[in-house]
């Protein structure tokens, strides 16, 4: 497992990298604006370049997993299809092929011919990353890839990518929208159980280089199996929680109800917003937020599972919350932590993966329960 996770954190650099460039590079970013901007609705334009990004990213990530341990190769999924239908109707198979070369060729037919964007996308897709720097040395897990499954997200929080403001970080405190909030996830699950096992999280856009002013992204990762949870971010040593009081971030989406009554019992200014499913379970595992609560099912398998994986090592979770809710107290919130393995069959396409029931990520079991006492007969 030690070698996947490895993997992992390079193919996630590769990712970051592809995601720099698609901003870096002139003729991708125009591709990637315009389709926000709108203003070529009605031309004939590459169907939504935006999408073929994470498409590309998705494929890399999916053919260098598959090639390494091709016991994963049916399990991995991502929120993306890879079938595109080009300017001309044909119907294109995005893939990473076997040379550069190959794959901006490929990437020219669904581009519409245009080779320079094609050949710069193909280039980073096949440049391999820096060293990563990160002990996973002696890291031994007791499983066989036959037994895994990989959910991928390629960019999370999308919209923050697109729009690409630069927001001031402030050290200690989660900061709402930019672009620091888009992120690549990779979480391994158990196809047995569906519990995640492994997550990586890669924040393409951390902070600019002092030197060249070029961006620097940040990983985070985590592995929890049995008795086995390690994770790159060490857990918040605050003071005792009674006295510092619970502090939740919420999608700015989420229900009056709930706004109101977290409100009530956080105080208003421990109630705050941010941008990006992935973005804000990173805050509660870094500790900038007690817990993430969303009420709708507005999240699937691939935004939750890689820093589900990260809580879990760090001693938490993220629990369906209408389950919760359901549950008698005394129940064990392990029974309503989200899995990975089952669709809901009677959904259609990404509903399948949703985690209809809305959710909890929480470090500490003790804040999970007052969230969940506090949302009782509200919902
Ligand atoms: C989105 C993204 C959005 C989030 C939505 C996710 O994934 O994380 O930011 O909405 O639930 O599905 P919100 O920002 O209100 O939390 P993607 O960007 O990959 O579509
Ligand atoms: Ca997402």
């Amino acid at each position: 497992m030690a070698d996947l996770l490895r993997l992992l954190l390079r193919v996630a650099e590769k990712a970051a990298n592809v995601a720099r460039v698609c901003r870096q590079e002139a003729p991708l970013f125009q591709l990637l604006v315009q389709e926000k901007t709108g203003e070529d609705k009605n031309k004939k334009f590459v169907q939504d370049f935006k999408t073929l990004a994470d498409v590309v990213i998705q494929e890399m990530i999916r053919h260098d997993v598959g090639t390494q341990f091709p016991e994963m190769a049916g399990f991995i999924h991502g929120e993306e299809s890879n079938k595109f239908e080009n300017g001309l109707g044909e119907s294109v198979t995005v893939t990473v092929c076997s040379t550069e070369e190959e794959t901006a060729a490929l990437l020219a037919t669904v581009l519409d011919g245009d080779h320079t964007a094609a050949s710069l996308l193909a280039r980073a897709i096949h440049q391999d990353p820096t060293t990563i720097d990160t002990s996973t040395d002696g890291l031994a897990v007791p499983l066989n890839p036959s037994e895994l499954g990989v959910w991928i997200d390629p960019i999370d929080a999308t919209s923050q990518y697109i729009e690409g403001r630069e927001e001031a970080l402030d050290e200690g405190h989660l900061s709402p929208s930019g672009l620091h909030c888009a992120l690549v996830l990779i979480g391994v699950y158990l196809r047995s159980t569906g519990e995640p096992v492994m997550g990586v999280i890669n924040q393409p856009f951390n902070h600019r280089d002092p030197a060249g002013g070029r961006w620097r992204g940040k990983h985070f990762w985590g592995v929890s199996y049995g008795s086995i949870n390690i994770c790159s971010v060490s857990t918040t040593k605050d003071g005792p929680k009674g006295e510092r009081g619970l502090s939740a971030v919420l999608s700015s989406s989420e229900k009056q109800v709930v706004k109101e009554t977290l409100t009530s019992l956080c105080g208003p200014d421990k109630l705050m917003y941010a941008s990006g499913a992935g973005y804000k379970i990173l805050c509660v595992i870094q500790g900038l937020a007690d817990v993430y609560v969303l009420s709708e099912g507005s999240t699937f398998k691939w935004d939750s599972c890689a820093p589900h994986a990260l809580l879990r090592a760090l001693g938490g979770g993220v629990v369906d919350l209408t389950k919760s809710l359901q549950a008698s107290c005394e129940a064990q919130d392990c029974k309503t932590e989200l899995t990975y393995h089952q669709p809901h069959n009677e959904c259609k396409g990404a509903d399948r993966w949703a985690n209809h029931g809305g959710l909890v990520a929480y470090r500490d079991c003790s804040q999970l329960r007052s969230i969940l006492g506090a949302l009782r007969d509200k919902l």
